[in-house]
């Protein structure tokens, strides 16, 4: 498949996306998000309390609590809907073996960020000792259209080339987390929100990675298939206090 001619279209084919994310880890699709969910997540991101600065004006609002969040439980519960092209892509590539994780979030980069530890060329997962590859996957959703001034993150391909897909409001991107990624610097006047949410896959619980573990008790009547399937067997109610004292992990 040519990768330049559908690098930057999300109207892909299951099969296409999935050749896509085998050749270079990432790929686009479409979210479908009503601008409702995308207004209110780019809000929430910017409201957010559990701020964990990266340096430079740039901060992470990783936390379990943000399933409480309508913008967050939407973006949850319509992606990983059955007949949503991301549920397609999963269930292609992994079969039922990918479990849906209890950290939600995803980075800020405000206006005047510059560079930090973030826009250093990283991996977030397996470049840690002992890691194995391939083993998690993160979601975001592009929340308004990224351009080159908002500091898009950018991955590497083929081990050379930077490229820093300019992203349109709506759409998904989807990465391997061990594909090398940087920000960037901010020069516009707009922040550039990139809420997200990641599936890991058996190769990560060697590790001693737990799934999903915190839903709110109002939550788990409605919480709904496939989710559950792909979370329940660790899956526990807990009360507040369990939840905010939860490892809210950043990367
Ligand atoms: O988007 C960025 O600025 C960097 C984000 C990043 O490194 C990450 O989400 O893992
Ligand atoms: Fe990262």
């Amino acid at each position: 498949m040519d990768i330049q001619q559908h690098m930057w279209t999300s109207c892909l084919t299951t099969d296409e996306a999935v050749a896509m994310y085998d050749k270079v880890g990432f790929v686009m699709l479409d979210s479908g998000l009503t601008d409702e969910v995308l207004d209110g997540l780019e809000r929430d991101m910017l409201n957010s309390s559990a701020k964990s600065y990266r340096g430079g004006n740039r901060y992470c609002n990783n936390d379990h609590l943000n399933i409480r969040l309508d913008s967050y439980w939407a973006l949850l519960t319509h992606s990983l809907s059955f007949d949503h092209p991301l549920y397609a892509f999963l269930k292609a590539k992994f079969g039922d073996g990918w479990f849906l994780d209890s950290t939600l979030g995803g980075d800020v980069v405000l206006p005047g960020a510059g560079h930090s530890r973030a826009t250093l060329a990283h991996s977030d997962w397996s470049t840690e000792a002992g890691s194995p590859h391939e083993s998690m996957l993160a979601i975001s959703c592009c929340v308004r259209n990224i351009t080159k001034e908002m500091g898009p993150m950018e991955l590497l391909v083929d081990d050379k080339t930077w490229v820093g897909p300019e992203l349109c409001r709506g759409q998904l991107l989807l990465r391997n987390v061990d594909v090398i990624h940087r920000g960037r610097p901010n020069v516009s006047t707009i922040p550039r929100c990139l809420p997200a949410f990641r599936v890991f896959l058996p190769t990560a619980l060697r590790k001693g990675y737990r799934p999903f573990q915190f839903l709110p008790a109002n939550k788990l009547e409605e919480f709904p298939s496939p989710m559950r399937e792909h979370s329940e067997f660790l899956l526990k109610v807990d009360d507040d206090a369990a939840m905010s004292a939860s490892d809210a992990s950043s990367q």
